[in-house]
């Protein structure tokens, strides 16, 4: 497969994401978009802003803006930190995109042509003061089981009791605190995912090689219990896509939108059809990746995500696509993450608790969240941020051993035989690295590909430490002075070792790739022949010392942050 489409999980327009959410979605798919690219593949990297929901339209009421102009502001907030991690998504798009509602109403019309959706007349809770149907969990009231005057109209906090909203005591909008409630009837679409059951089952049963925990969840909604539910996909709400069969109106569902999670999916397709028309392309240039009539049968896609957000990609998503018989593009692999707690809790959006994305780059470039949080990635189980972790991380890793390396040699070489690349032969010591180096970056290309981002990153240190123990070995500075052209022929091997590390290390860091690169004045071509690698950088080439790559974090600053980052974000 030469043509990789890849997906993160669409971060909500409401706030800014913490690095728990980062290392779980964005941040792998950036590591395996380019990777990919490093690799000669054609690659489509897509993310967006998940802008409709009641989070959202309660975001903006909070900041005192309309829905529209929130959403707008902060799309520009969250692609400016995207930018600050060196997120490269081809195209991050926004959910609320006249594609996107096109796209939706097209999959809602095409799913109630095949008979997948049902029409259900159910009861809600209407506020008057607020003028809008309210969301279970935007009531509150007494629990009639344990007295508690704050529980939610779903479930109350204080004893985990199960409610509906009726059961409550002294009802309240959580929105505005009006008592005005009343109970009126409502109709709403169900798309009929237990119909589709079956398939969905020999689909996944099929994914013998995803992740356990993609699988594991998937099986477990589709068999716990009373098996796969049917799912409300429509509101109640102002803001949202209007609920259309394609483009004709769908009589009874006039003043309602579609829920946030139907529509949400969808925009994987519409961010690509975005991304089109942001570039000047036809149609045909994005239906490529998605229309199997179109040529999208060639392409691998990989969507990355927490595994909260499974069920939907793993049931919902597929139901859509499978219930419209359309020629679209499913997934064919699910990339699933656990949580990153923080120092000893959970990072929590809600409470404010732990490091947030625009927090992390004021205190440190991107490289070092980079490295830390891949090198750690929440894979197998959840894992833990820790401020001691992350320091020594940083200065063992990034500063003593790539850091220190590059700093030695270049310097090294300067001094001795200035900014060009010395001539000298290799001997035995070299070829044993070169034969050490090429089962590794294999075993490397092997993790990144099976995406064991984990594996990648400890494969990677080792090619690093690899380096490092040679140069410490072959200790060009003392046989200088007896074999100058000894000397030389370690330096030659170290400089293209340089050259090596920017080009396997960049998906994980790759600004510093990039100022190796530009140091050592040459191209990024993936090292499929590493002795051939080893001889890129010809006697004769110049270079410059690039200026220190990583700076270690002294235990000053890291109390500091410790301290900064110990209570709740203002
Ligand atoms: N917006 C979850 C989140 O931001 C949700 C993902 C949607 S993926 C289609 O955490
Ligand atoms: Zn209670």
């Amino acid at each position: 497969m030469n043509r990789i489409l890849i997906t993160s999980a669409i971060p909500y327009i409401n706030g800014i994401k913490h690095l728990g959410n980062l290392v779980g979605s964005q941040l792998p798919a950036d590591l395996y978009a380019r990777y990919n690219r490093g690799r000669g593949r054609e690659v489509m990297f897509i993310c967006a802003t998940d802008e409709h929901g009641t989070p959202a339209e309660l975001a903006a009421a909070k900041a005192g803006q309309p829905v529209d102009e929130f959403c707008a502001e902060m799309h520009g907030v969250q692609a400016e930190i995207a930018r600050g991690f060196r997120l490269s998504f081809d195209h991050f798009g926004r959910s609320s995109s006249a594609r996107n509602q096109a796209l939706t109403q097209h999959f809602a019309g095409k799913l109630a042509e095949n008979g997948l959706i049902e029409e259900v007349v159910e009861q809600q809770v209407y506020s008057h003061a607020d003028g809008r149907f309210l969301p279970d969990r935007y009531i509150e009231g007494t629990c009639p089981n344990c007295g508690y005057d704050k529980a939610r109209g779903d479930q109350c906090e204080n004893c985990t009791k199960q409610l509906d909203p009726t059961d409550l005591i002294d009802a309240r909008s959580a929105v505005s605190g009006s008592t005005d409630l009343e109970v009126r009837e409502t109709k709403h679409l169900y798309l009929r995912q237990s119909a589709m059951k079956d398939k969905l089952d020999a689909w996944i049963s099929a994914k013998a090689d995803w992740p356990v925990l993609t699988t594991s969840i998937a099986k477990k909604w589709l068999h716990d219990g009373d098996g796969l539910q049917d799912r409300g996909i429509t509101r109640d709400l102002d803001w949202g896509v209007p609920v259309k069969k394609g483009d004709q109106d769908w009589p009874g569902m006039e003043g309602k939108v579609f829920y946030v999670w139907f529509d949400a999916p969808i925009e994987y397709i519409a961010a690509t059809a975005e991304w089109a028309d942001a570039n000047g392309k036809a149609d045909a240039d994005w239906q490529r990746w998605w229309r199997t009539d179109m040529g999208a049968d060639d392409v691998k896609y990989v969507q990355f995500m927490g595994k909260d957000n499974v069920p939907f990609h793993t049931l919902s998503f597929p139901a859509t696509i499978m219930g419209s018989n359309e020629p679209w593009k499913l997934v064919d692999y699910i990339k699933s993450f656990n949580y990153l707690n923080y120092d000893g809790g959970q990072f929590s959006t809600s409470q404010g608790r732990g490091v947030f994305m625009d927090q992390a780059l004021e205190i440190l470039p991107a490289d070092y969240w980079r490295w830390w949080l891949l090198s750690h990635a929440p894979e197998n189980s959840d894992s833990e941020f820790t401020w001691e972790n992350f320091q020594q991380s940083v200065n063992k890793d990034l500063a003593d051993v790539l850091g220190n390396f590059v700093s030695r040699v270049t310097k090294f070489c300067r001094s001795k035989f200035g900014e060009a690349v010395p001539d000298g032969a290799y001997g035995d010591s070299e070829v044993a690295l070169i034969d050490e180096l090429t089962p590794r970056i294999r075993a490397y290309e092997g993790h990144m590909e099976a995406m064991d981002v984990r594996k990648a990153a400890n494969e990677l240190r080792a090619i690093w430490v690899a380096g490092n123990e040679y140069l410490q070995s072959a200790a060009p500075w003392s046989v200088f002075k007896e074999n100058p052209e000894r000397a030389a022929g370690m330096i030659r091997l170290s400089l293209n070792l340089i050259r090596l590390y920017a080009v396997l290390s960049a998906p994980f860091i790759p600004d510093a790739a990039a100022t190796l690169i530009t140091a050592m004045n040459t191209d990024d071509a993936w090292p499929d022949d590493v002795s051939a690698a080893m001889d890129v950088l010809k006697p004769g080439h110049a270079f410059t010392v690039p200026d220190n790559l990583f700076s270690k974090i002294a235990d000053e600053e890291r109390e500091g942050w410790q301290a900064r980052f110990s209570g709740v974000r203002d």
